[in-house]
């Protein structure tokens, strides 16, 4: 037998042994859901040696800890057959027993433990992570539903739970004997880990993911179930349970729930006392170098308790002094911002603390204390001191606690830092200018562009000569030379179209839609945010509607506009904005004037998995967040590695994106960071919307009848928000201010896509200038510049 042979019937066997332990009945007559349990379960089996590995390796030196409170790390099986170049094999293996693979890979649940760019950014981090074999592990929360599944009921967004681990799920590992207990003031719980194995591309090494799950102390309060009180206990178990019950939905938004922040102290307590034991195994119980073996990045302020916490066990358990134990803790932490909304800012209020952890207040309370006496050495005036200080107004600030105490601040784009730098974080600034530095995003080239995208890794491989491109895409650059040529444009244009055939059959059958894959595929897929001006790009549809209707002889380029997009179930004008676009898609799609000159889709449930079928079909990727709010955004990068072109404004990562790829190849609009201020000091939306011509008719159309908002008064609050002035209203978005400037780049984009060789060759300056913006480049930034860890040899 030839050696590819058998492990093609190695792998046949062993899935067969897997998916009947899992199925009980044969691998021919089970379900996809159970080959994707055996086949996964067969994956763990086969990596199970590197990780044990690869887990002692990484535990002698020093460590990097990545604390984030979401990982939105989507589907794994495919990603794990990828990086063990096992996927032809494992399709072979799966057809030997009478199945399909893509149905198996289908059947699989995402893990949506996270809200969007954030818990994200986490999943490509560790991906990176692993395959630049660096002694990175992640911490987390393993909640029993992810982000809630989203459907649309007369167009008004419906949320339901997501129980995506309820049919089972292999690639996380409970680690029973890891067990540790987690105390607050009203409950003690046992915090399990669960362990996923993070794989790299191209390497043995196996990266960790711990997910904490919260348990009872003891399986049953016997003495409640004697004196027959059976519900009090059942009661008890529930209450805890409910801690990692469910994600919290709202991003950028900020809700002061109790158990929001039980879940952030549970986490980051159950991390750091498996980090210290592990840190004595391994060196012994003198803690003095516990920051020279361990260091830790706070993703947001989710897990800031993390500093109080550490605190905590050096001086509770430890007995070390405050001067050692502070000494110790700020060596620790590094601390990433995403945000500059001030909403988003997470505060507690004093009270919750002291009903949870009247020991950490404590702490934090000292914090404060010393705080103020070294900011008065320093200085600061009084009325700075108490705005900064971690305790003040009756709450707690998460975000100084994160700067007071974290050697690193950094933002996620150059635009972003500076912003952090010159107006939300100012003041820290001022004092710590050496903690500032900037780490780009990047998105991992493994899943958003090697795996989504076959068609293009192909000709890729085969431009570079090898796949070394997957894990150095840099290598890339020296192939834009050659985007004048026919040849390679043909290639590319003849990829994108099977690329939008897929994705136009994927949508027919999920949703019913016929799209025509002739026409510009137009994409905005993120969080449903009123910053991010989805309903700018309504606007421009409805426009182009009544455009069309009043000259049906319009020549215009049919384009689909496609909306991926959940609200915050909180959120009621983000909703409203939902059921608009909802609304606007029965009323062009169902108007045969129309026909495929424009056609609305929105992918219902937008999550990780659809990300990968729209993204490799995308011809435009809308960036049109108003200038300064995004701090970076990552889906532009992911569209940029597949050969859309960006339309958008100057903000967060885009003004990267176009200095690499040259403004000449993307769209850009609209007012910018510099500018908006003096603007926004003398704006006047009513005025913004007379003199735009369409502009009046448009948003008209949201309270004159043309469209239907089931009388819920969505629409309504969406025009208020535009034109009332006072809070809620003014259009502080600028919608109406940048509309023309964004109509006249989306229609100068339609246009040029009709010469279809001049697009693909700026398609593929995109792709092959696309290297800063992998996650592999953030990575070794932050490795470098933060974390200072090394690869671990083997
Ligand atoms: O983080 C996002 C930013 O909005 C993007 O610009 C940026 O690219 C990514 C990654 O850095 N922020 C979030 O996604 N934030 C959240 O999801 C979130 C979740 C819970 C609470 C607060 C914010």
């Amino acid at each position: 037998m030839t050696k590819e042979k058998s492990v093609t019937s190695d792998l046949t066997s062993s899935l067969g042994s897997f998916t009947r332990a899992v199925a009980g009945r044969s691998p021919e007559s089970s379900t996809p859901m159970e080959v994707w349990s055996g086949l996964s379960s067969n994956i763990v089996d086969l990596i199970a040696d590197d990780w044990e590995k690869s887990v002692s390796r990484a535990a002698t030196g020093r460590q990097q800890h990545y604390f984030s409170a979401e990982f939105l790390m989507g589907r794994a099986l495919l990603n794990n057959l990828t990086n063990l170049n096992l996927v032809d094999t494992a399709a072979k293996a799966v057809k030997a027993h009478g199945q399909n693979l893509s149905d198996v890979l289908e059947a699989e649940h995402d893990a949506a433990l996270g809200n969007g760019g954030l818990g994200r950014l986490a999943a490509c981090f560790l991906d990176s992570c692993a395959t630049l074999d660096l002694p990175v592990t992640g911490y987390g929360i393993l909640y029993r539903y992810g982000l809630f599944k989203q459907s649309f009921e007369d167009g008004f967004q419906r949320e339901h739970p997501d129980p995506w681990m309820e049919e089972g799920y292999p690639f996380v590992i409970r680690r029973e004997e890891e067990a540790r207990y987690v105390k607050f003031d009203d409950l003690d719980v046992r915090a399990v880990p669960y362990d996923m194995p993070i794989t790299g591309y191209g390497t043995n090494n196996v990266g960790t993911l711990r997910l904490w799950k919260s348990e009872p102390m003891e399986e049953f309060d016997y003495d409640a179930f004697n004196s027959q009180r059976f519900t009090d206990a059942i009661v008890e178990r529930e209450r805890v349970a409910d801690l990692c019950r469910v994600l919290y939905p709202n991003d950028t938004t900020y809700e002061g729930k109790v158990l929001r922040v039980r879940q952030q102290y549970f986490f980051v307590s159950a991390s750091l006392q498996t980090m210290v034991d592990s840190y004595i195994a391994h060196h012994g119980t003198d803690m003095s170098k516990f920051a020279e073996y361990n260091c830790i990045q706070l993703n947001d302020t989710h897990p800031v308790l993390a500093v109080p916490e550490l605190m905590r066990i050096l001086l509770d358990d430890h007995g070390m002094t405050w001067e050692d134990a502070w000494d110790i803790t700020t060596k620790t932490f590094a601390y990433t911002n995403h945000t500059t909304l001030t909403e988003a800012l997470e505060t507690w209020e004093y009270s919750i603390f002291q009903q949870l952890f009247g020991r950490v207040l404590e702490i934090i309370a000292e914090i404060d204390r010393r705080f103020r006496i070294d900011m008065a050495q320093r200085g600061i005036a009084d009325d700075r001191i108490d705005f900064l200080a971690p305790i003040s107004q009756g709450r707690i600030h998460m975000a100084w606690i994160a700067c007071y105490a974290s050697f690193s601040i950094n933002g996620v784009a150059a635009i972003h830092t500076n912003i952090l730098k010159k107006d939300t974080l100012n003041d820290w600034y001022e004092i710590w200018p050496e903690k500032f530095n900037n780490k780009t995003n990047g998105v991992t080239p493994r899943r958003w562009l090697n795996q989504c995208n076959p068609r293009l890794a192909k000709l890729l491989t085969k431009q570079v000569g090898s796949d070394a491109w997957v894990s150095n895409l840099d290598m890339l650059a020296p192939l834009s030379a050659k985007a004048h040529l026919k040849s390679i444009q043909k290639e590319l244009i003849k990829i994108k179209r099977a690329n939008k055939k897929d994705f136009a059959d994927w949508i027919e059958k999920r949703q019913g839609i016929t799209i025509n894959p002739d026409a510009v595929f137009d994409v905005q897929i993120k969080r449903l945010h009123e910053y991010k001006r989805q309903l700018l790009n309504a606007f421009y549809v409805l426009d182009r509607y009544f455009a069309i209707k009043a000259d049906p002889s319009l020549d215009v380029t049919p384009s689909v506009a496609i909306f991926g997009a959940k609200a915050a179930p909180g959120y009621f004008r983000a909703k409203g904005i939902i059921k608009l676009i909802n609304e606007i898609a029965e009323l062009v799609n169902n108007d045969p004037e129309i026909g495929d000159k424009l056609k609305v889709v929105f992918i219902e449930n937008y999550n990780v998995s659809p990300a990968e079928k729209v993204i490799p079909a995308a011809d435009i990727s809308e960036q049109i967040s108003m200038a300064g709010k995004e701090a970076s955004g990552t889906g532009n990068m992911k569209f940029m590695m597949n050969g859309a072109l960006t339309l958008g404004t100057l903000d967060g990562a885009n003004v990267e994106i176009v200095d690499a790829v040259g403004e000449e190849n993307a769209y850009i609009f609209g007012a910018t960071e510099d500018e908006l201020p003096t603007i926004m000091a003398s704006y006047d939306p009513h005025a913004a919307m007379e003199s735009t011509e369409g502009l009046t008719r448009v948003v008209n159309a949201l309270t004159d009848g043309t469209l239907d908002d089931n009388g819920s008064g969505m629409f309504a609050d969406i025009r208020r928000s535009l034109l009332e002035s006072g809070p809620g209203g003014s259009d502080i978005y600028y919608v109406l201010g940048d509309f023309a400037s964004y109509r006249e780049a989306r229609d100068r984009a339609l246009n040029d896509y009709r010469d279809q060789n001049e697009w693909a060759r700026k398609c593929w300056l995109n792709i092959t200038l696309s290297g800063r913006f992998s996650s592999d480049r953030t990575i070794n930034d932050y490795a470098r510049e933060v974390w200072r860890i090394e690869p671990v040899k083997k």
